[in-house]
């Protein structure tokens, strides 16, 4: 954001704090609009309303523990996948997850929370990561529909992000959606193989779709007339389309794509609309979605948990670590090490 009256010298100042002589408030109220309008990107040390900063924080947050969390169905399989392809394929999609992590932490934190506040909130149920990690991994053609809808439905929600209003988010979401694209393909690759082969291996393609294909659905959120939130992140450019949208979007890529897949998707209401120039799609059940939200998902136990444990057994890594950084920082300045 070029004006100089929006630019925080001093930290991260609220309108009301803002230094004197930069401006009154309304003036950096003003600036920070006229930078959204003309769709220039907030940066960390530009002025910016508190509750453009608190929705940012709560986005980036989910998103950042979506992604770690995410690992755990797939690295599920990763001991029993079927060759050593098959398995250095998802090694390496697992790890790219946790890169995701850490980029989002990142953002989240050029925004004055810190990484470890942000954990403790996951470890603690007070914010969220995505509904769609709280269903089982029942078999190795789960991956393949991971891949092929979970990532899909990432894509198709986070393309949009790369050009959100806040240049941190913006920018992580590039490398996040060129690495996704690698996902979706070796997802839909999996399945393809697994649809041509045996009867067996098709059943277990198709079984896999079924029950991956409603909760995917799920993962853009609430429809738009129950998102309480949509239509302030609208004004602000931090979403770009609303949720309704962009599951409208995800439904028309996937139908060609299931076609070619030779998989069924399980929704008999499925069909073109002619009028609309889109596909008409059943109700979704989101008495379901609410409930996973609220803790009472197929497995939402088990992956906080999971994920705590990790974290606690994890201690003596990010110790060692901070020690390392501490010596390092110590040549630099020519202090003594002990
Ligand atoms: N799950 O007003 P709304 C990945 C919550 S990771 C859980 O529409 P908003 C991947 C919402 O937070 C994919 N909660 O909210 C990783 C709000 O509750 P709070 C993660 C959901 O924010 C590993 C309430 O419902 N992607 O791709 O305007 C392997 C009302 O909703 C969900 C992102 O996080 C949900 N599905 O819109 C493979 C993308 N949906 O916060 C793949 C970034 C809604 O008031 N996030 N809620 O307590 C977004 O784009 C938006 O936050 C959402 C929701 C579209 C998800």
């Amino acid at each position: 954001m070029a004006t100089a009256a929006a630019r925080d010298t001093a930290g991260s100042p609220t309108a009301q704090e803002a230094p004197a002589g930069l401006g009154d408030p309304a003036e950096f109220q003003r600036a920070f609009d006229a930078a959204v309008a003309a769709d220039e990107r907030i940066e960390p040390r530009d002025w910016m309303p508190d509750a453009y900063r608190a929705t940012l924080v709560r986005q980036i947050a989910q998103h950042a523990h979506s992604e770690i969390i995410g690992m755990q169905p797939e690295a599920n399989w990763i001991t029993r996948a079927p060759s050593l392809r098959r398995k250095a394929i998802l090694m390496a999609k697992v790890q790219d997850e946790a890169g995701h992590g850490l980029y989002l932490y990142s953002a989240a934190e050029t925004l004055g929370v810190g990484r470890d506040e942000l954990l403790d909130k996951l470890h603690s149920g007070r914010q969220k990561y995505s509904s769609i990690f709280n269903y089982p991994t029942l078999t190795w053609a789960d991956v393949g529909a991971i891949g092929w809808l979970v990532d899909g439905a990432a894509i198709t929600n986070q393309v949009p992000l790369c050009r959100c209003s806040y240049g941190p988010y913006a920018r992580a979401m590039v490398r996040v959606c060129k690495e996704e694209s690698f996902h979706q393909r070796q997802g839909y690759e999996l399945l393809l193989a697994l649809s041509k082969g045996t009867p067996e291996q098709h059943a277990m393609a198709q079984d896999a779709v079924d029950r991956w294909w409603w909760p995917s659905l799920m993962m853009f959120g609430p429809p738009d007339d129950e998102s309480q939130h949509s239509a302030q992140s609208m004004a602000w450019k931090i979403k770009r389309h609303s949720n309704d949208e962009l599951r409208q979007r995800f439904v028309d890529i996937c139908v060609p794509q299931a076609e070619s897949l030779g998989l069924t998707l399980p929704d008999p209401d499925l069909r073109w609309n002619e009028e609309r120039g889109h596909y008409d799609f059943g109700a979704i059940d989101w008495s379901e979605f609410w409930e996973v939200l609220k803790g009472n998902g197929p497995c939402n136990e088990e992956r906080l948990s999971r994920r705590r444990k990790a974290h606690e057994e994890g201690a003596w890594v990010r110790e060692a670590a901070a020690a390392h950084a501490a010596k390092h920082r110590n040549d630099e300045t020519g202090a003594t090490r002990a």
